[in-house]
C-alpha cells in the first residue's frame, strides 16, 4: 500500500488501517501517548496509546447514541456528568437538551481537552458553553465522593485496560448509583459484542444487581472494532423503552432519532445469547 498508514491492532488477529495525510501533533502526557492525525477518509483522528478514540468523520454515531438515549429517557435532565470524554463530543450533545442546567466533565488528562480544543473544534466546541464545568480529576474518585448529585451519568471511557479498568467494575457502578439522584440513570460504553462478549455479560449482570432497570443497546461506530458497539444502561426509575416521545426535545442530529433509540434495544440473537450464556460456555 502506497503512503503512510496507521494501523490499530483491534484484536490479536484484526487490524483497521487508515491512510494518513499528516501527523498534526504527538506527545506523551502524564497518562498516555496522545496523537492527532489527519486521515484521508475520516478527517482528523484522536489516538490514545495507539487506539482510535474518535474521528471527525464518524464521531457522531457514537456521541449521539451515548448521550441522547439516556437524556431522552429522563423526562427532565437538569444535571449531567461525563466521565472521560475529554474530546468534548458527549458534552456537545448534552447541551443540545434545553433542560440541562449544568454539565460536568471529569477527565483525568488535561492534555486531551487541550488538544481537542486546538485540533478538533467540531467535536470540542461545546466545552466553552456557560453550563459546562470541566474538572481534571479521577472519575472513579469523583463518583466515590458524590451523593444524590446527578440526573444522568455518562461514562465515555477508553478500553478496559490500564487506568480505565476501574470504570468497568461493580464497585464503581455502586458508587455511580449513589452519585445519582433517586430517579437518575447512567450509561457506559461497553465495547464490541463480537469481541467482548464476556465483559458485556458480566457488566449486565452487575448492573442488574445494582439497578432496578439494566439494559443493553447497540449502535454502529465504523472505526471501532467490529463496527457494532454496545452501551450498557442502568436506571433507578425510567425505562429507556417507555419514553414519552411527545415530550422529548426536537434535536438536530445526524444518526440518532426516536426510532433508532427504540430499535437500538432490539438485540440480534447472537447478542441475546451472549447475555444468557454461562461463563464456561464462552466461545
Ligand atoms: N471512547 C473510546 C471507545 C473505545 C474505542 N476502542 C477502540 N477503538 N479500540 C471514545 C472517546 C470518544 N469521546
Amino acid at each position: 500500500m502506497q503512503g503512510i498508514w496507521f494501523s490499530e491492532l483491534q484484536t490479536p488477529g484484526l487490524a483497521i488501517s487508515v491512510k494518513l495525510k499528516k501527523t498534526l501533533h504527538h506527545e506523551k502526557t502524564p497518562y498516555q501517548d496522545l496523537a492527532v492525525v489527519e486521515t484521508e477518509s475520516y478527517g482528523r483522528m484522536l489516538l490514545l496509546d495507539n487506539i482510535i478514540q474518535t474521528t471527525v468523520g464518524d464521531e457522531f454515531f457514537y456521541h449521539e447514541m451515548i448521550a441522547h438515549v439516556p437524556l431522552n429517557t429522563h423526562p427532565n435532565p437538569r444535571t449531567a456528568l461525563v466521565i472521560g470524554g475529554g474530546d468534548g463530543g458527549v458534552i456537545r450533545e448534552i447541551i443540545k437538551h434545553p433542560s440541562i442546567e449544568k454539565a460536568t466533565l471529569v477527565e483525568i488528562d488535561a492534555r486531551v481537552v487541550a488538544n481537542a480544543r486546538e485540533y478538533l473544534p467540531e467535536i470540542s466546541c461545546g466545552l466553552d458553553d456557560a453550563r459546562v464545568e470541566i474538572r481534571f480529576e479521577d472519575g472513579i474518585e469523583h463518583v466515590r465522593q458524590m451523593e444524590n448529585a446527578y440526573d444522568v451519568i455518562i461514562v465515555d471511557s477508553t478500553d478496559p485496560i490500564g487506568p480505565a479498568v476501574g470504570l468497568f467494575s461493580a464497585e464503581f457502578y455502586r458508587n455511580v448509583y449513589r452519585a445519582l439522584k433517586p430517579d437518575g440513570l447512567f450509561v457506559a460504553q461497553t465495547e464490541s459484542p463480537l469481541f467482548n462478549g464476556r465483559l458485556i455479560r458480566r457488566i449486565q449482570r452487575d448492573l442488574a444487581e445494582i439497578f432496578p432497570i439494566a439494559r443493553l443497546y447497540l449502535g454502529t461506530v465504523p472505526t471501532y472494532p467490529g463496527g457494532l458497539w454496545s452501551f450498557s444502561l442502568g436506571s433507578k426509575e425510567y425505562d429507556p423503552l417507555e419514553v414519552d416521545w411527545k415530550k422529548a426535545p426536537q434535536l438536530v442530529t445526524r444518526y440518532y432519532t426516536p426510532a433508532i433509540h427504540q430499535g437500538a434495544f432490539a438485540l440480534p440473537p447472537f447478542v441475546q445469547e451472549i447475555l444468557e450464556k454461562r461463563d464456561e460456555e464462552e466461545f
